[in-house]
């Protein structure tokens, strides 16, 4: 049996690729390390509850002893690496935790990684690392590094982190890059679930600067696919996009969802831009397609109308979260029970 360690497994794409890989492989158990910060939610996988294949290990990924204790009490053959600060908002309020979480905690997997001689290690990165695109063009694994907002900086670096770590220790990384996600779980301060989740309440959606802004969006089932082809079939000290061919203005997206929530376009307020925002992201997936065999399948207006679903389905998921009530969960449900980091 194979057993990976999934790091930020709580998070909404970390938490969509927990439960499509244990659907997948009879045979794989997943360890869970994840800190609970305002973004990680059990509820997210509380469906696992109880299955033999899964643990959950409450713990920051900066912890060095607590990884090494993690990675020495079972076999352990990779680690996926989604723990971060994600949301490029915070990063302009604040970029501390960003620092910390996704530099300081990428390194201290590397050398746990390295310690342990694991056989793979995964690092779930993002297009925000090559910069932004005029109107035409793609990023491909070529385009040079030239992240804008201290979030992509600091994803950036520890993408260099990754390859210097294989240059200079033959150290069997692999780094993912890939656009704007949606889906199930995906926490309300992102544009689709925050639009939905106001729109449901008759609240005002703050569309920034003009809403002429491109983003590619990919359903978060696609992105998972292609980590697991990377993880599976990826060359160390490699690279690879993933993007969903679906570039979208954020007006326009803006515009399909009160559409398809019936609610009144006067719902809309341009407020002022986000500082330093990136034009347009849009991605060239010709080397996973070649290399992974890998390609979206997921259409777009299709993943839309479903996630649309999930999240009317899900109105209690998003109450919790506004109110804080999901933090509750941890202790009524784990209790002393899991092991945790200091
Ligand atoms: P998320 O914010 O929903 O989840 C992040 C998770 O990491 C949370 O469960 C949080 O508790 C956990 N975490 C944070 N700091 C931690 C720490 N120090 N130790 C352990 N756990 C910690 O994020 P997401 O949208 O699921 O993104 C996951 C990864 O994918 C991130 O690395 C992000 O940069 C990358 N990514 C996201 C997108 C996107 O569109 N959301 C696109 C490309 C890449
Ligand atoms: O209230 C809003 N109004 C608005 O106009 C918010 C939250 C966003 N926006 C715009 C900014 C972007 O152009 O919508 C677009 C999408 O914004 P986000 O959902 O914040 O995503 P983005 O900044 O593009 O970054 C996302 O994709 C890449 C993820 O948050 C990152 O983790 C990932 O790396």
């Amino acid at each position: 049996m194979q057993t990976i360690l999934v790091t930020g497994g709580c998070g909404f794409i970390g938490s969509n690729f927990i439960r499509w890989e244990l659907e997948t492989y009879p045979d794989l158990s997943i360890i869970n390390v994840d800190k609970l910060t305002y973004a990680g939610n059990l509820e997210n996988l509380a469906d696992l509850t109880g299955n033999p294949r899964y643990t959950f290990a409450k713990g920051d990924i900066c912890d060095r002893p607590f990884i090494d204790g993690l990675l020495a009490s079972r076999q352990v053959d990779a680690i996926v690496n989604f723990a971060a600060e994600s949301h490029v908002d915070r990063s302009i309020l604040d970029s501390g935790p960003f620092i910390q979480t996704n530099i300081i905690g990428t390194q201290t997997l590397l050398d746990a990684a390295r310690q342990a001689k694991l056989g793979r290690y995964l690092q779930v990165s993002t297009d925000e690392v090559y910069g932004s695109l005029g109107p035409t063009g793609l990023f491909t694994e070529e385009t040079p590094i030239a992240p804008n907002s201290p979030y992509s900086a600091s994803k950036a670096s520890a993408d260099l982190l990754v390859r210097a770590y294989c240059h200079t220790f033959g150290f069997p990384g692999i780094i993912t890059r890939c656009s704007n996600n949606y889906g199930p779980y995906q926490f309300p301060e992102k544009l689709i679930p925050l639009f939905i989740s106001n729109a449901l309440a008759d609240q005002a959606l703050p569309v920034y600067g003009t809403g002429e802004n491109i983003r590619d969006w990919i359903h978060v089932l696609d992105h998972c696919r292609g980590i697991d082809a990377a993880l599976s079939h990826g060359q160390p000290g490699e690279v690879y996009n993933f993007g969903g061919h679906s570039e979208l203005k954020n007006i326009d997206l803006t515009q399909k969802l009160l559409v398809a929530l019936g609610k009144s376009p006067t719902l809309i307020r341009y407020v002022a831009d986000r500082a330093g925002h990136d034009f347009r992201y849009a991605i060239d997936t010709s080397k996973a397609t070649k290399e992974l065999g890998w390609a979206p399948r997921v259409n777009f207006e299709t993943g839309l109308k479903q996630t649309i679903e999930w999240y009317l389905g899900h109105r209690d998921w998003i109450d919790r979260i506004k109110s804080g009530a999901y933090r509750d969960y941890y202790q009524q449900q784990y209790g002393h029970r899991v092991t945790e980091s200091k």
